[in-house]
């Protein structure tokens, strides 16, 4: 692979080359054979071709939406992510009508004023009105664009643990695995350090301090519905990133210290799984599955399972060579539910005295 990205490379330089002691001798004017020299022909022929080529883009653009758009986040499944989403369809909207208004002004005039030998190109200095309204409608329309985005995003970052009853969680990131951490009755966390890291104590909790005590500790996320969950991340190790696309949610893991991230999550798995998005899309999937089984089977191999589509965290930086499978399960639950499921987690101080007992 080295040896062939160094051949290309030492290519394109000698074309690069090539190409200037070209133009180097066109600007001097000397030897120049007819056939280096556009005609009209030539110009006609680039004209159509820059028609041509933005043409394509646009239809290329639209068949990648179409056949593409499975790839797509279905709709998001946390309060603060109908905010996102929203600014992140403006931003998209925008930016859409920008390129399209300017893309294809500019091919068009490439095309329109391509060379003409009986055309001479009139020498036009500066129009500062001009000038000033191509500048000022971008201020404007990025301005608002910036202040907007600062907006949701103090109101998404806005983490108020006094405000409600929120759910206290640790999310502790190592290679290649995540572990969640319930605060438990008290809903304070007990003090953790990597030195504390033990036997079955892997992610360092303090047993001295009785705050951690009735801490949870689990390798599946389980998350009540409508009731807004506080995110503490700690990383053993290097740096991770907690990523919850379907949350609208991302922040980094950094050893050494803790962050935070916080949101109220709006539709459980099940919901989540009867939405028409994700019932079409299981549906292709298993589809797949399917034919493929079929050949696994013609093979002798066991056949696939059929899909059924859960949230997950996953680690969203290159963190090391199980990057690509660090992951967790994360299950969003009526508040009974969740409940149910926390009392039958061991707590901190039931996992250590099981351990001293052994
Ligand atoms: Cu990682």
């Amino acid at each position: 692979m080295t040896v062939f990205l160094t051949i290309i490379v030492i290519a394109l330089f000698g074309i690069t080359i090539w190409q200037m002691s070209k133009i180097v001798n066109l600007s001097q004017g000397v030897g120049i054979p007819d056939s280096q020299i556009a005609n009209d022909e030539d110009n006609n022929m680039q004209g159509k071709i820059m028609l041509a080529f933005v043409a394509f883009l646009y239809v290329l653009m639209g068949y990648c939406f179409i056949q593409y758009r499975s790839y797509f986040l279905p709709e998001t499944a946390s309060e603060h992510g109908i905010e996102y989403d929203r600014l992140m369809m403006i931003s998209v909207v925008l930016i859409m009508i920008v390129q399209l208004i300017t893309q294809v002004l500019l091919h068009f005039f490439a095309y329109k004023y391509r060379g003409n030998k009986d055309r001479k190109a009139l020498f036009y200095a500066d129009n500062d009105k001009l000038e000033f309204i191509w500048t000022i409608i971008p201020v404007i329309v990025l301005a608002g664009l910036i202040i907007y985005g600062l907006f949701t995003w103090t109101d998404i970052m806005n983490i108020d643990e006094n405000e409600g009853d929120p759910v206290i969680v640790e999310l502790y990131a190592k290679q290649f695995a995540w572990e969640a951490r319930y605060a438990g009755k008290d809903s304070e966390l007990g003090k953790a350090n990597v030195r504390f890291i033990q036997g079955v104590n892997t992610i360092g909790v303090d047993a001295s301090d009785p705050y951690a005590m009735d801490d949870v500790i689990a390798n599946e996320l389980h998350l009540p519905v409508g009731r807004k969950v506080i995110f503490k991340m700690r990383s053993q190790d290097v740096l991770h990133s907690a990523y919850m696309p379907h949350f609208r949610a991302q922040m980094n893991v950094v050893p050494g210290m803790i962050t935070e991230f916080a949101y109220t999550p709006i539709l459980t798995t099940e919901e989540m799984r009867q939405s028409d998005y994700m019932v079409e899309k299981v549906q292709t999937i298993n589809e797949i599955r399917k034919e493929k089984s079929k050949e696994l089977v013609a093979k002798g191999d066991e056949p696939l399972e059929p899909y059924t589509f859960d949230y997950y965290l996953l680690c969203n930086k290159i963190c090391g060579a199980s990057h690509y499978n660090m992951q967790m399960k994360i299950v969003v639950e009526s508040e009974e539910d969740y409940n149910a499921w926390l009392k039958k987690q061991k707590t901190f101080k039931e996992v250590i005295s099981a351990q001293a007992a052994n």
